[in-house]
């Protein structure tokens, strides 16, 4: 298929430059280079193709002087960036003749790139997803993050168990960076502050005695799919303010140089592996105030190189906050405005409450963040004086609003019992909280922020999560893109809606054995992943069952196991049954504190061994753990799934964004009514998604009264009691028959008055197991099957990050589009 772009591409000057590259950068030739050094040279020839449309962006920017967002992200989960700049610069088919005129095999290229695993999971994720749209609509954005040293670890599973090794993502360096020192800030922690009057009775108030930092940018381009448009994702390192000196060691002042030098140094030096759980860490609040300043420092500075009056940033600036890590922006943009640029209180809160936004991504009560006033005052002095201030104002307003009402001020204070609660600062002081699916912004509203809507309700609104098709489909599923692409043209690249196009391929049987062939095609390729990888042989004719995404316990990953149990129970004791054969795949990372996930962990891998070793069941289930889940082999994993298990209890799971990606690559959703899996059902019908388990509001209303009895359903339902005994009787740990006791306590304490089976998985236990046998049924039908599958990616429309990213810009960003000027 010829794409327009690739006849600008000019193959020659690319396959000159790569060899040119190898040349001066490793005094090699193609023949001599090696695969990592030929992915070094292939990624700057690419980059000299990025950097002139680079810098017309960035003039165009400047001419037109739109309004900008800047997306504030402790996370952004990028994946790689070769193959995904080559598909958005149109540039796939040439890049891929070139480098076979060279003799080099492109996929074998990309996999040299380590991923930039700079994030968790969903959260990081969609904030990479927001910056491939804003780019492809040719929105003026800029993302602002941290330049960890390690990102996210490498799992390695060792005799069945999480290794967590260290994430060297720069060791052979990032060729897509620009280091930017010129564009430097300092950052200033610690001291105390001081009031002098000036000559005009003004308060000038200073931060002395402080440590600080010189935190440096490094720019990475987002390339924009076919637009010319390149963005910029802006991640910040640190440096220490002034190297080591003789002198100051004679001033006494050595202490200090060394711990400036250590706090730079710590700073940006790991990013802190926990998924939806805050750990209250002082590093992790020197890491936020870090970026935050030195972005809204730069966000000033380059408006005040244009601009006169900075009581007008808002009309060009805005600040989305993702979740309340980066929600210290708020009081730092406040000091900026008075300390630097002398704007009284009330005109500095106009600016700031016009520029903030927030989006809540969990109501996890682990995840919110509240810092002990003792430490956030001692970190950052001035600013929390600021805090002060907007607390006592917001409370102020409360207590005209609800006269003597003292349980709305506990409940809704910024402060309150020694804390700084960052949710309350960023719902107070910004002009807009969202939620990330329809049902999530409906708890918050009713439940978690229900004071905040009550009192501000047109704040309030919804932003269901989406995703890159670029990435998940273009770039991760080529057969079934092409496939596509033949069958309805390729404007679903850009706009993801066209994709209802093919529910006319439903019925038609041609088109139905052409999309399983596909499948069949990925699936094959994810098992030679996982020989590969796991060591493990699996059928691709058999159902593939995928759980992939974060080992937490909401998310039940212990559901999907404890029902694999017992289904291997079931094929022992009856070996005629009839059972259609499944491979079961996990991939899951677990925070390295995490007892009970990581437990988990091992548990899947015991049972895995178990069932896969035992010849009786004739290979009829396979349990594979893909060690290090990553953006990388998502890729793969998606394009060949059949069945996307979105299994989490009922309101806990904010959105969920695996679920779609999922469903764009034609696997039917197994799960609950939980976040955008409710939006999911809705578009392709509850005939093609199988749906099981407590609802929100039934877990909610179970959550009020205290939870629910386990012990009832132990001892009423034999199968899940043998499931249960089979934790604490050495089944899967011959040595130690209480290895996996944690997990049967979690579920069933009968010893202590802590609660049991907080993410009701026994309850939900049956409704599983009905489900995952109308699943087997409905795949055994394999027309139904067919039929199901391509419904499920013609109805994928809605779920694309770009109908996200142009809700949020009509409904909260009010920008522009940039339109670039027409080429000579
Ligand atoms: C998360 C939610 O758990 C997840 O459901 C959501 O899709 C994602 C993006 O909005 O945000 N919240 C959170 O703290 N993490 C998430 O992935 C880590």
């Amino acid at each position: 298929m010829i794409k327009k772009a690739a006849l600008s591409f000019d193959k020659d000057l690319f396959k000159r430059s790569v060899v040119y590259n190898v040349k001066t950068l490793y005094r090699k030739s193609m023949e001599e280079a090696t695969p990592q050094q030929i992915f070094q040279a292939v990624s700057y020839a690419i980059k000299d193709a990025i950097v002139d449309k680079w810098m017309t962006t960035q003039e165009e920017y400047e001419k037109q002087d739109p309004k900008m967002v800047y997306y504030l992200s402790m996370e952004f989960l990028m994946g790689r960036a070769l193959g995904n700049n080559i598909i958005n610069l149109q540039a796939h088919e040439p890049v891929k003749e070139a480098l076979e005129e060279l003799g080099v095999d492109i996929n074998a290229i990309e996999d040299q790139e380590p991923d930039a695993a700079l994030g968790n999971g969903g959260l990081g994720r969609l904030a990479a997803c927001f910056l491939d749209s804003l780019a492809t609509l040719g929105y003026p954005a800029y993302g602002c993050g941290i330049r960890y040293r390690y990102g996210m670890f490498k799992q390695q599973i060792r005799d069945g168990y999480q290794i967590e090794v260290p994430d060297n993502w720069l060791e052979n360096g990032n060729p897509f960076e620009l280091r930017r020192p010129e564009y430097a800030k300092e950052v200033k922690f610690g001291g105390y502050v001081n009031v002098y009057v000036d000559e005009n009775g003004r308060s000038n108030f200073k931060q002395e005695g402080y440590q600080s930092v010189n935190a440096i940018p490094y720019d990475l381009p987002i390339v924009g799919y076919g637009n010319g448009i390149v963005n910029t994702l802006r991640i910040w390192d640190a440096q220490p303010v002034e190297c080591f000196r003789l002198e100051s060691f004679d001033k006494g002042d050595y202490q200090k140089a060394v711990e400036q030098e250590n706090l730079a140094k710590n700073i940006v030096e790991v990013l802190y592996p926990n998924d939806n759980h805050y750990a209250g860490k002082e590093l992790r609040l020197k890491q936020q105030y870090f970026f935050i300043s030195a972005s809204v420092q730069a966000a000033v500075a380059k408006y005040m190189r244009k601009h006169e009056d900075i009581r007008r940033f808002h009309e060009k600036v805005t600040f989305q906050l993702n979740d309340t890590h980066p929600t210290v922006a708020i009081a730092e943009l406040m000091r900026i405005l008075m300390d630097e640029y002398y704007l009284t209180w009330d005109e500095a809160w106009a600016v700031t409450t016009k520029t903030c936004a927030y989006t809540n991504h969990t109501i996890m009560s682990e995840a919110l963040e509240k810092w002990p006033i003792e430490l956030f005052s001692r970190l950052l002095p001035r600013v929390y004086q600021i805090v002060e201030e907007i607390n006592r104002r917001f409370v102020k307003q409360i207590e005209q609003i609800y006269p003597g009402n003292h349980e709305k001020i506990r409940k809704m204070a910024i402060i309150y019992d020694g804390q700084v609660k960052m949710a309350h600062l960023a719902i107070a002081s910004g002009y807009s909280v969202n939620g990330v699916a329809r049902l999530h912004t409906e708890i918050l509203k009713k439940q978690e922020l229900r004071d905040f809507y009550e009192m501000m309700p047109n704040k309030f609104s919804n932003k269901t999560n989406g995703i890159t098709q670029r990435r998940f489909l273009l770039h991760g599923n080529p057969l079934l893109a092409d496939w596509i692409t033949f069958h309805i043209g390729s404007d679903w690249i850009t706009d993801l809606t066209r994709l209802t196009k093919l529910k006319v391929y439903a019925d038609d049987e041609k088109a139905q054995q052409e999309f399983m062939n596909i499948k069949y095609k990925n699936k094959i390729r994810l098992a030679e992943y996982i020989l590969e990888h796991n060591g493990i042989e699996v059928d691709p004719r058999s159902i593939f069952d995928v759980q992939v995404k974060r080992l937490h316990e909401y998310k039940r990953q212990l559901l999907n196991i404890l029902h694999i149990m017992h289904l291997y129970n079931q094929l022992k004791e009856h070996p005629e049954m009839p059972f259609y054969p499944r491979t079961f795949i996990f991939g899951a990372k677990a925070a390295a504190g995490y007892r009970n996930a990581k437990l988990t962990i091992k548990l899947i891998n015991a049972v895995g061994e178990a069932i896969n070793n035992d010849a009786s069941i004739c290979g009829k289930i396979k349990v594979v753990f893909i060690e290090d889940y990553k953006v990388s082999n998502a890729e793969i994993i998606f394009a060949a799934s059949d069945v996307s298990e979105q299994i989490s209890t009922a309101s806990k799971e904010a959105s969920g964004t695996g679920n779609m990606k999922f469903m764009l690559n034609g696997a039917i959703t197994l799960g609950t009514m939980d976040g955008a899996n409710v939006e999911i059902v809705e578009e392709v019908g509850e005939e093609n998604a199988v749906i099981f388990g407590l609802s929100s509001d039934e877990v909610i209303r179970y959550e009020n009264f205290g939870g629910y009895d386990p012990m009832e359903i132990f001892n009423n339902n034999s199968d899940v009691r043998k499931v249960l005994m089979q934790l604490i009787n050495g089944t899967y740990s011959k040595n130690d028959p209480d290895l996996f006791r944690p997990l049967y306590n979690s579920l069933l304490n009968t010893l202590s008055t802590s609660k049991a089976d907080t993410y009701f998985i026994l309850k939900d236990f049956e409704s599983y197991a009905e489900a995952q046998k109308k699943v087997e049924a409905a795949y055994r039908d394999e027309k139904g099957w067919a039929r199901s599958a391509i419904l499920n990616v013609a109805c994928s429309g809605k779920f694309s990050s770009d109908r996200t990213i142009e809700e949020y810009v009509k409904d909260i960003w009010h920008l522009d589009k940039v339109v670039l000027p027409l080429k000579k």
